[in-house]
């Protein structure tokens, strides 16, 4: 099946985080392709790749991206799809300069910006978008979310109980 997120990384390094992301558009069982290119090592390839991804069936864009991070946002200028960006922690700022260089984008290349290592929430993103024309894909957000409410309830028996609370969605 065609991809229908891309997740591109600047580097080899960026791998760990690409997994998380993976992970959960694997478990939405969303096509999705893992790619590495730089917008400073390898910039002509960055742009063939953000080019050619909506002929090839892509819809949503995942670009992440350490140090002084500019993958994302060259992406973005090659490409009318969404772009989420993904700042990656390392070197010596921990992630500040990567969130900073993604997140203040000048204004007509717009990118989404996860907080830092945000992987998982740039691929849930990814995957609102792509279920705004998919109603089965949005039933299966809505059972994933009422999932995640229900392991927050559940967590509840490892603490003393606060008194209950009223109108409580979904019933500990
Ligand atoms: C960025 O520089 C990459 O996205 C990576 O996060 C960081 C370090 O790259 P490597 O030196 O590990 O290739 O371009």
């Amino acid at each position: 099946m065609n991809p229908k997120v891309t997740i591109l990384l600047g580097s080899a390094s960026d791998l760990p985080v690409a997994r998380k992301a993976a992970e959960i558009l694997e478990e939405f069982s969303v096509p999705h392709e893992v790619g590495i290119a730089s917008a400073h090592r390898t910039p002509e390839d960055v742009r063939a790749l953000a080019e050619g991804a909506a002929a090839r069936g892509v819809r949503v864009i995942l670009a992440a991206a350490g140090l002084s991070a500019a993958l994302p946002g060259v992406v973005a200028a090659h490409t009318t799809l969404p772009v989420i960006g993904i700042p990656v922690a390392g070197g010596t700022l921990g992630g500040l300069d990567a969130l900073l260089s993604i997140a203040q984008m000048p204004p007509g290349v717009p990118v989404a910006c996860t907080g830092i290592d945000g992987a998982r929430n740039a691929a849930l993103l990814a995957v609102r978008i792509l279920a705004l024309d998919d109603p089965d894909l949005t039933e299966r957000y809505r059972t994933w979310a009422r999932r995640a409410a229900d392991s927050v309830v559940s967590s509840r028996s490892k603490v003393e109980g606060l008194p209950p609370i009223p109108g409580e969605a979904y019933g500990a």
